[in-house]
């Protein structure tokens, strides 16, 4: 078995280093009590790399250009994941922040990883009504339609070749009874036609890459929305708009997820269709999972094992990307984000804050191998 990078130096290498003044930066997580730290030193498994067990199926982890510049976090995330994508260095906002001003490096930046490491990219996001540049919002339904075109084009022909994966439209339904489109989205004026122009423009600016839908709370059977987006995948596969797969984002809230086999039921009907099914952003915040720390981690080992495993047992399921893979920077350490899921702390990722695997990654790797 290949052995894990070593993650962040421990307490008894790091003192003497601070004491000679050379390196206060760099405390443990857990010491410095970062976000999503441990409370005590919980013994670390062995787990095998990721990626060395995921075979042809896409493991991957979602991070920001920034976090690069850290050597020890850029060697486990190379060592165990065979696929990136950008946590937020790819929206709108970020990639198109005033009209015609693209702005690639931070993308550039993530892609050169991926292509030095060996790993797959999976775009994110091309239209989305979050981190929206603030002038897309209010311009007239023509302006509007027009600029969306341009921006998916222009994004798509500067990756062409590189990014072989896109999430083209991104959560474009309301939650809630109804399965409409979201009204809080300046995109839902163009009426439901947007989306098949958006895969249109991006499928025209490379036709090699494979063009996905991608949304949440769509993992169950019989909710409003996962009732809805599989209407819009029958209806785009029957009028041949060229999408290639539905993405199930997967952030586990345990207090109320669907059992993994109905998400494995959910998983082959969309299969069934002829796309590729993919997890696009999972995470397993143990807050308010009953118990000790041991327990919470010993319950989000078997929610992400039975998931990943649903996805394994699946023909059509091509890969599973994590969001983030370090509890050191997860968007759930956010306190308005992390409410959503209840009190926290959630350490809702394969890696502690320390980059060591946990072990939820044990039970990833496990289903990966198949077992
Ligand atoms: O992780 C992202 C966080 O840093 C941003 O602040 C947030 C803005 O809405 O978006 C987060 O990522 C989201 C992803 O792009 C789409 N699906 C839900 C993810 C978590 O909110």
């Amino acid at each position: 078995m290949k052995r894990q990078p070593r993650g962040l130096p421990s307490l008894h290498l790091v003192v003497p280093l601070i004491l000679s003044g050379l390196a206060g930066c760099i405390v443990p997580a857990h010491e410095a009590g970062a976000p999503g730290a441990a409370p005590g030193k919980a013994p670390t498994p062995e787990v095998p790399l990721l990626r060395s067990v995921a075979g042809a199926r896409r493991i991957g982890a979602a991070v920001e250009a920034q976090r690069l510049r850290e050597p020890a976090l850029a060697k486990v995330l190379a060592a165990n994941f065979n696929s990136l994508t950008p946590e937020n260095d790819m929206k709108w906002v970020n990639v198109e922040p005033g009209p015609g001003q693209f702005s690639f490096q931070r993308g550039d930046a993530l892609v050169a990883f991926a292509e030095q490491n060996g790993m797959r990219f999976r775009g994110h996001t091309l239209v989305w009504h979050t981190q929206l540049a603030p002038w897309v919002a209010g311009l007239p339904r023509e302006a509007l339609h027009a600029a969306m075109i341009r921006h998916v084009t222009n994004v798509v022909e500067h990756w062409k070749g590189r990014v072989s994966q896109w999430d083209v439209v991104n959560e474009a339904f309301a939650d809630g009874p109804g399965g409409q489109l979201r009204a809080d989205s300046p995109f839902t004026a163009l009426g439901p036609t947007f989306i098949e122009d958006a895969f249109r423009a991006a499928h025209a600016a490379d036709p090699a890459a494979q063009l996905f839908y991608n949304d949440y709370e769509i993992e169950g059977l019989g909710t409003a929305k996962a009732e809805a987006v599989y209407q819009l995948a029958q209806r785009l596969k029957a009028a041949g708009v060229p999408i290639g797969g539905v993405g199930f984002q997967m952030h586990v809230d345990p207090r109320h997820w669907p059992a993994a086999g109905v998400i494995r039921q959910n998983l082959e009907r969309f299969a069934a269709l002829g796309l590729s099914v993919e997890i696009t952003e999972m995470d397993v915040p143990v807050g308010q999972i009953p118990g000790d720390h041991a327990r919470k981690l010993e319950e989000q080992k078997r929610l992400a094992h039975d998931i990943v495993a649903a996805c394994v047992a699946v023909s059509g399921c091509s890969g599973v990307t994590f969001w983030g893979f370090t509890d050191r920077y997860s968007w759930l350490n956010d306190p308005q984000w992390g409410a959503l899921r209840g009190r926290g702390p959630h350490r809702p990722l394969p890696f502690d804050a320390d980059y060591n695997p946990k072990p939820m990654a044990a039970g990833i790797a496990a289903a990966l191998a198949g077992k």
